[in-house]
């Protein structure tokens, strides 16, 4: 009899969801940002072996949304646990400590699935810390998602959690996204990189054209910003800017398609996107309504 199941990893942001993620399925999958609020949207990962399939959610960090890709990005998270049948709450524990997940992802009432804590980013701390923790909490995992340590026994925990069920999808699938979501956040990755404070933040990526067949593969894609200020700071002195995060992307996407790209990019301004539901919903992002919250 195999496994499968869904395992959702939520967390306040940066507490190294994503870089969890790209751990287990071990292909930079999902983007990773030492700034917080990096993962906007589910970001999805298979890792199968002979007897269970885990299909990893990887959800936007929890936190007060304060306007309308918050509000966004925190339902995205609700759904993935309402969806799952293992929810890893992954604490870093360098900064913060477990706390109760109801509150903090602002549901309606408690997960059904159960919650398996996991505290991560260990290798930062001193061995006396880490005694300390795994005294104090006796059921967390401790790992740390940066070094690989801890992760064996936190596979072989989720593992044992997950229901007994046929496969979900192909054995050697690793996401059920296209790879034009890739390509997108790829490009945001690069953005973050690169630019500091708000610029990122107010940067979506949407991809216009994807010319399959075409060699190299041509792809062309819209940064939208939300002001003509941004816009000028994303293009650069010359357009010496975006060049330069074309380049970073593109050398990632190749890497992803395993073929030469030609990444074609534009920056548009898109007044406010991410307070104008209208606007939000045309990149993609679901902005709940009163009725549809969990
Ligand atoms: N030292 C250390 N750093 C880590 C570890 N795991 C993640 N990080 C770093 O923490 C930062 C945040 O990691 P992410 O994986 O982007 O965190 P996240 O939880 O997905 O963040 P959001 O998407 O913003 O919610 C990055 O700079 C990672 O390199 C770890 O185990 N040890
Ligand atoms: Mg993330």
């Amino acid at each position: 009899m195999t496994r499968a199941g869904f395992v959702t990893f939520v967390g306040r942001p940066n507490a190294g969801k994503s870089t969890l993620l790209n751990r287990l399925v071990g292909t930079r999958l999902a983007i990773v940002s030492p700034k917080p609020q990096s993962t906007r949207e589910r970001v999805v990962g298979i890792l199968t072996d002979d007897t269970t399939q885990l299909v990893l959610l990887d959800t936007p960090g929890l936190l007060e949304p304060r306007y309308a890709l918050h509000k966004a990005m925190q339902y995205a998270a609700q759904q993935a646990i309402a969806d799952a049948d293992l929810v890893v709450h992954l604490v870093d524990a360098t900064s913060d400590r477990p706390e109760d997940l109801t509150a903090l992802a602002q549901l309606p009432a408690p997960p059904t699935a159960p919650i398996l804590v996991v505290l991560n980013k260990v290798d930062q701390l001193a061995p006396g810390r880490r005694e300390a923790l795994r005294e104090e909490f006796p059921d967390a995992e401790l790992i740390s998602a940066a070094t690989g340590e801890g992760i064996d026994a936190l596979l072989a925990a989720i593992r044992r959690r997950v229901p007994e069920s046929p496969f979900l999808y192909p054995a050697d699938d690793i996401s059920t996204q296209q790879t034009r979501f890739f390509v997108a956040e790829f490009i945001r990755e690069a953005v973050m990189d690169q630019l500091e404070e708000e610029v990122p933040y107010g940067v979506a990526v949407e991809i216009d054209e994807f010319r399959e067949g075409s060699t190299p593969l041509y792809i062309r894609a819209v940064l939208h910003v939300e002001r003509e200020s941004q816009k000028r700071i994303l293009i650069g002195s010359g357009g010496s800017r975006i060049r330069e995060i074309g380049r970073a992307a593109r050398e990632r996407i190749e890497t992803l398609v395993g073929e030469p790209v030609f990444l074609d990019l534009w920056v548009k301004v898109l007044a406010n996107w991410r307070r104008n539901p209208a606007a939000l919903a045309r990149l993609g992002f679901q902005v709940p309504t009163e009725e549809s919250r969990p």
